[in-house]
């Protein structure tokens, strides 16, 4: 047999750059030909340098052998880093046998600037041009030289706004760096390699700053949120080959210009005259001679950390599908797909012609672009022309949410070959695929991986089109396993967690949207804002449930470490604020856009203060806090009590006979074996009376079809998922939907549109339903006694008209596979891939079902007879 270790990675990076952690976490996966491959051990060698580590000199760390199972999240425990350290590590593993495998591929890691001391550069900006309303983005240079042979040459960037980082002409970076965070607290810093792109002699940088989130338009709280104007922060390291170092920095000897770029703002769009460009400023060689002296910001007191969430990129292009011209000789073209990101444009015409784009989700029935629901954003980019031959433009800092581009102003006839749409989002690797024999369940599982595409920007975004764009975190918490199976989050969320407890209220509560932006501060506060608090419940929770999450899917105990502070503050302030346990309101959203049915708001805040508590207790547990854990879920026990001498009649009915109570009080563990029962029959009779239809809003979409399946009550799953009259998933999809709307009824027959004051046709909220299409219908599931699918449960749920399911999973051990699929005849087959040193117990269903506790490898089920 062969037996590898592959695919290491450090902090869930492959061979990352400019961390701040003092003790990364190393991961690797074993690979290996045959079944029940398990680690017995493994030997782990950290060295300073590549020949070192060649050597076999450990010189930072030689764990020597350790018997242990783990290959994830094995922390480093060797000498101190050092700040801009470059460390070099392999790992060789011993099987269950006692067999020894090759030593792994070297992997690396360099740790970034450690301490703020080190930090010489100066935040530099440009004057904001008086009168203007929207402002030019600012663009800065300076040339250098290099005389000597580098070896390595590290640009350590941030911004006080966003930024484009450019390098001897080259773009380099990424998109909207340095992401959202609460500016006041903390901004993260970008680690780019350059080695390879400086030359020798003459170089230059370039930078465009965005007014971004930081000085921008920010949702509907306005713009300069937290800042007047943008500055952008550099010091780049140069190692040279003879050992010498030098750095060069942001500061006044930089230089600065207005460009081409009248205006770019998130949420108002961009306006670019080509007439003004630069050509060659991000060049060497360029005389920038009448360029200003760049204006320097005194200084920054928030704390500059190393990047923690994924990079934002354009990760696809979509061509459109087709074009018509319109009455007025405009055109408008269909991308085939709801998207987020921006249009780039082709164009040829006569200098200072103006063209527009324009970017809706929808049409109008008369087939103009509907863009009332937009309320005060504006998704349009103007692009004046210089008019030398053929011209190509995209926009910078600015996005959209669309299917539907209107062409304005075109000079001559386009075609489909015009624009190209750009797909932009944090840049999380997909791991999971999913597909089954009904076209519209596969439609539906699309919808749900583009409504995340289109709002993982920096943040999870309740939407990408209006003026919102916030990251809510009760939409965040109840999609936040869906997420995870469909891509990997781990540093996306772990990222928003800082989010959150940046914005954690000094009275313990989360808040209900991350970063809270200054919305507890805001001016308007006391008015138009104050129906929002900052603790809803469903939406507070998220900082208990997201933590919780990534301890699930990813085995991430430091996550819960860091944040078990938070939680307790949170978990205390519910208390404080309870009336008897029982909460008497901080539900303000209720059951967010449920339909025809309205949850009590005390009996949801009862119920999601319980089940926090009880994930404090087993946070707690894991992380040995005994006493802790015992007290918390003593506590959630007298809740549970509360709750049901409150809320739940005799006849089992609780209070506000919604889908939702019953199913939250289902999944929360907050009845007796009795009221579970009770629980089901009525919620399932609702189901029923209303024609096999859902009632519920964002808490209560991603517990009902588990609530259903756990209870019995599958056939019921089956229905409401497959279901297509209205309320459903499916109508949206029969109504051409290729995203998840934010309302059920955001577009129906008899009504036409919602009202346009709040209607997105691209929230990932409803889209919760891909929990369960994993964890039950393709039946993958993590098991919180081995988290991170150390140990796999294999549980799939065959049911209603689906002949066939293939679905995988890409832990963090390897790739989790299951195929079922099912014959007219009843008969059922079973195809199930367990990665290396994991286990599975795999339940396979059927008339005699059985369990098979398994190692890894792949496994057969085969004529198991489903017929009862
Ligand atoms: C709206 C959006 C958002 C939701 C809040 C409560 O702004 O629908 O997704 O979380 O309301």
């Amino acid at each position: 047999m062969t037996l590898l270790v592959a695919a290491c990675k450090t902090e869930y990076l492959t061979n990352p750059i400019g961390l701040d952690v003092l003790k990364p976490r190393l991961f690797w996966q074993l690979r290996a030909d045959n079944r029940g491959v398990e680690q017995s051990a493994y030997h782990i060698m950290v060295a300073s340098s590549r020949e070192k580590l060649e050597d076999g000199q450990a010189d930072m760390w030689d764990s020597g052998k350790v018997d242990s199972n783990a290959s994830t999240h094995v922390q480093y425990e060797g000498k101190p880093l050092q700040s801009q350290g470059e460390y070099y590590w392999k790992v060789r593993i011993w099987d269950g046998a006692g067999e020894v495998s090759a030593w792994s591929e070297t992997a690396f890691w360099m740790m970034g600037m450690l301490s703020r001391g080190e930090w010489k550069a100066q935040w530099i900006g440009r004057k904001s041009e008086p009168e203007a309303l929207l402002q030019p983005s600012p663009f800065l240079r300076k040339s250098f030289e290099i005389g000597k042979k580098v070896r390595r040459a590290i640009a350590y960037a941030t911004a006080l706004g966003v930024y484009d980082l450019h390098l001897n002409g080259e773009r380099i970076g990424d998109r909207f760096a340095p992401g959202w965070t609460d500016y006041n607290t903390r901004v993260q810093v970008q680690a780019v390699d350059i080695t390879e792109k400086l030359t020798a002699g003459d170089n230059a940088f370039g930078v465009i700053l965005g007014d971004g989130w930081y000085a921008g338009t920010v949702g509907f709280l306005g713009d300069k949120v937290y800042g007047e104007r943008p500055f952008f922060l550099m010091q780049v390291s140069l190692d040279y080959e003879d050992g010498t170092k030098e750095s060069i920095m942001t500061d006044r000897s930089w230089t600065t210009s207005r460009g081409p770029i009248q205006y770019s703002d998130m949420i108002k769009g961009e306006a670019y005259d080509a007439r003004e460009e630069l050509t060659g400023w991000h060049e060497p060689g360029y005389d920038d001679s009448s360029w200003e002296a760049p204006d320097v910001r005194s200084g920054y007191n928030g704390l500059l950390v190393a990047a923690v969430e994924p990079p934002i990129r354009i990760t696809q292009t979509l061509k459109p599908i087709s074009l018509k011209k319109t009455a007025t000789g405009t055109y408008i073209y269909d991308m085939g797909q709801n998207m987020v990101g921006w249009t780039a444009v082709k164009v040829q015409g006569e200098r200072g012609t103006m063209i527009t784009l324009s970017h809706a989700e929808i049409l109008n029935p008369d087939g103009t672009l509907y863009v009332d629901n937009l309320r005060e954003a504006c998704q349009q980019d103007h692009y004046i022309l210089k008019g030398e031959g053929q011209e190509s433009y995209e926009p910078h800092f600015t996005f959209h949410g669309f299917r539907y581009v209107e062409l304005i102003g075109y000079p001559g006839e386009p075609d489909l070959d015009t624009i190209t749409g750009k797909v932009v989002h944090s840049d999380t690797p997909v791991t999971g695929k999913l597909e089954t024999s009904d076209a519209m369940v596969n439609q539906l599982y699309s919808n749900i991986t583009w409504g995340q595409r289109g709002n993982f920007l920096s943040v999870p975004t309740d939407c990408p089109q209006r003026d919102e764009r916030l990251g809510w975190t009760g939409d965040a918490q109840i999609f936040a396993r869906t997420a995870a199976y469909n891509m990997d989050v781990s540093r996306f969320f772990s990222k928003y967690v800082w989010d959150m407890v940046d914005c954690q209220q000094p009275s313990g509560a989360f808040t209900d949207v991350a970063p809270d932006a200054g919305w507890i501060r805001h001016k308007n506060w006391n008015t138009r804002l104050n129906w929002f608090a900052p603790d809803n419940s469903g939406w507070g929770d998220a900082g208990v449930i997201i933590p919780w999450t990534l301890y699930l899917m990813y085995g991430d105990k430091r996550v819960l470490e860091t944040h078990y502070e938070a939680m307790v503050k949170w978990v205390h302030y519910l208390k404080n604020t309870t009336d008897e346990l029982v909460r008497p309101g901080y539900a303000n959203y209720a059951d967010w856009l449920s339909i025809g049915a309205d949850t009590p708001n005390e009996v949801l805040a009862t119920a999601y203060f319980a089940y926090s508590t009880k994930l404090l207790a087993q946070v707690a547990g894991v992380l040995g806090k005994t006493e802790d854990a015992s007290q918390y879920q003593a506590l959630f026990d007298d809740i549970a009590e509360a709750f049901r001498n409150a809320f739940v009649a005799e006849d089992g009915r609780i209070h506000g006979d919604t889908q939702t109570v019953y199913v939250l009080a289902l999944q929360f563990g907050l009845l007796t074996k009795e009221q579970r029962k009770q629980a089901l029959e009525r919620l399932v009779a609702d189901i029923h009376g209303r024609g096999d239809r859902l009632s519920t809003g964002f808490l209560g979409v991603g517990y009902l079809l588990p609530a259903l399946t756990d209870n019995g009550s599958l056939d019921v799953a089956y229905k409401l998922l497959t279901q297509e009259a209205f309320p459903s998933w499916m109508y949206s999809i029969k109504h051409g939907a290729t995203t998840i709307w934010e309302r059920w009824d955001g577009w129906t027959e008899e009504q036409g549109f919602q009202t346009p004051s709040m209607n997105s046709f691209n929230h990932y909220s409803l889209g919760s339903v891909g929990e369960w299409m994993f964890r039950y219908m393709a039946g993958i599931e993590a098991d919180p006694e081995a988290p991170g699918f150390q140990h796999v449960i294999i549980s799939p749920k065959p049911g209603g008209n689906l002949s066939w399911v293939k679905a995988s999973y890409e832990s963090l051990y390897g790739c989790i596979k299951v195929e079922w699929s099912r014959s007219d005849e009843g008969d059922f087959r079973l195809q199930v891939e367990v990665p290396a040193n994991t286990t599975a117990t795999i339940h396979v269903p059927g008339q005699t079902s059985s369990v098979h506790k398994v190692g890894s490898g792949s496994y057969v089920f085969e004529n198991v007879s489903m017929l009862n």
